[in-house]
């Protein structure tokens, strides 16, 4: 489209998200023909020097140190939420009930109690014409995009095993610092919610069925780190003397989870998936393991975000020469990898919160709602929060 008007984003906080929402902003128009022009018109940080500095390494045009101002500006129409869990409430309420679009990272909140205000306050806006949605960019990866293709098709006939788990291992260190993702206060829970809400979602997703009940374990294999220390990407190394702080949330969740069969199956009567789920941060060696797999009753599904540019794929039609074979996706015809390169170069972690901002545009241009909708995002909070009741729960263990 030529010369379309400007979409100007407001984005508070420039750490990890912050950069990688930046990349986005800039990029999108430059491999999709957007509708409206992404403009990187300001990034809110309290700190002055560290949020001009931000700015000029990301390429936004102004800076505010305060967050307030960017929903107070009339050259803002939409705030990106690039901050811990424990300030996404009280921006993205605000920003909606000023009538900014908002793009808010995962996960939603830190409670059901605020995703629920949220959402409220999502619905009210969208009366009004003005978008939200929330920042699982993982579906966005073209593999697990065609994996929901295949199965919205029904090319795997009835979903019985749900497979997911997320694997990092930065933390299996025990002297990495604390930093504010070990801080439940900042953080609102450990691996469950930062990694954890991202395989709750994508599983449902893909299959197209929510979670109505789960039974689960949380552990906390470190109970306390250095303060303070460099903190290097995710991981880091604090100092082994000096002062240690309490972690207060969990390094690791696993939980089996009961599927409702999803609003297709249901008029089908078939019974929902059963789900085997694990988040953690001390799978020594998987770096950003983040893993579906699907068994249907006619095909089976894999993905492996460490092999992110294939899906693996089991057509029990092909027996008794079946197997497991690699999909590359790749193919013009897979989503979103026509804009990039010919088949086989491959995309990485970045171009999924590319295509983020290229549906949540597309959808704004088109005074639609996007997804996942912070109404999405609410279902992973209530089965978040589910996790932690169970896992709390004693006395469901049955003593070996
Ligand atoms: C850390 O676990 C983290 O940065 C998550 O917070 C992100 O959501 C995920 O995309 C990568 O890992």
């Amino acid at each position: 489209m030529t010369n379309p008007k400007p979409l100007r984003v407001g984005m508070v906080g420039y750490a990890f998200m912050g950069a990688a929402h930046s990349h986005a902003w800039r990029t999108a128009p430059r491999f999709f023909d957007l509708p409206l022009a992404p403009q990187l018109a300001a990034v809110a940080g309290r700190d002055p020097e560290r949020v001009a500095a931000a700015a000029s390494k990301l390429g936004w045009e102004s800076t505010e140190t305060d967050w307030h101002r960017l929903i107070e500006r009339d050259d803002i129409d939409l705030i990106d939420i690039c901050t811990p869990g424990d300030t996404h409430a009280e921006i993205a309420i605000a920003a909606l009930e000023a009538g900014k679009h908002v793009l808010c990272e995962k996960p939603l909140a830190n409670s059901v109690a605020e995703a629920e205000r949220m959402t409220a306050a999502a619905d009210a806006a969208a009366a009004r014409g003005v978008a939200s949605m929330c920042g699982f960019s993982y579906r966005r990866t073209p593999a697990l995009s065609l994996a929901k293709r295949l199965v919205d098709s029904g090319a795997l006939g009835t979903i019985r095993h749900v497979r997911a788990q997320y694997l990092q291992d930065w933390l299996t260190d025990e002297n990495a610092p604390l930093t504010w993702r070990l801080d439940k206060a900042k953080s609102g829970s450990g691996s469950l919610g930062d990694i954890g809400a991202h395989i709750i979602d994508a599983a449902q997703w893909v299959t197209g069925q929510s979670i109505t009940g789960v039974s689960a374990l949380l552990e906390t294999f470190v109970k306390e780190r250095p303060v303070g220390g460099d903190f290097v990407g995710l991981g880091g190394h604090g100092g082994t003397e000096g002062p240690k702080g309490p972690v207060t949330v969990d390094d690791a969740a696993i939980f089996s989870a009961r599927f409702d069969g999803g609003a297709r199956a249901a008029g089908a009567g078939s019974a929902g998936a059963i789900g085997v789920f694990e988040a953690t941060r001390f799978a020594l060696g998987r770096k950003n393991a983040m893993r579906l797999e699907l068994n249907g009753s006619k095909a089976s599904l894999a993905f492996d975000f460490e092999d992110m540019n294939s899906l693996w794929y089991y057509d029990a039609a092909e027996e008794p020469n079946a197997g497991f074979r690699r999909i590359q996706v790749t193919e013009p015809q897979h989503p979103y990898t026509g804009h990039w390169w010919p088949v086989g170069h491959g995309l990485g972690y970045e171009h999924a919160f590319t295509h983020q901002v290229v549906d949540l545009v597309e959808a704004i241009a088109a005074g639609k709602q996007p997804a996942p909708s912070f109404a999405d995002a609410l279902q992973v909070q209530r089965v978040l929060e589910a996790v932690e009741t169970s896992a709390a729960d004693e006395s469901r263990w049955t003593k070996v």
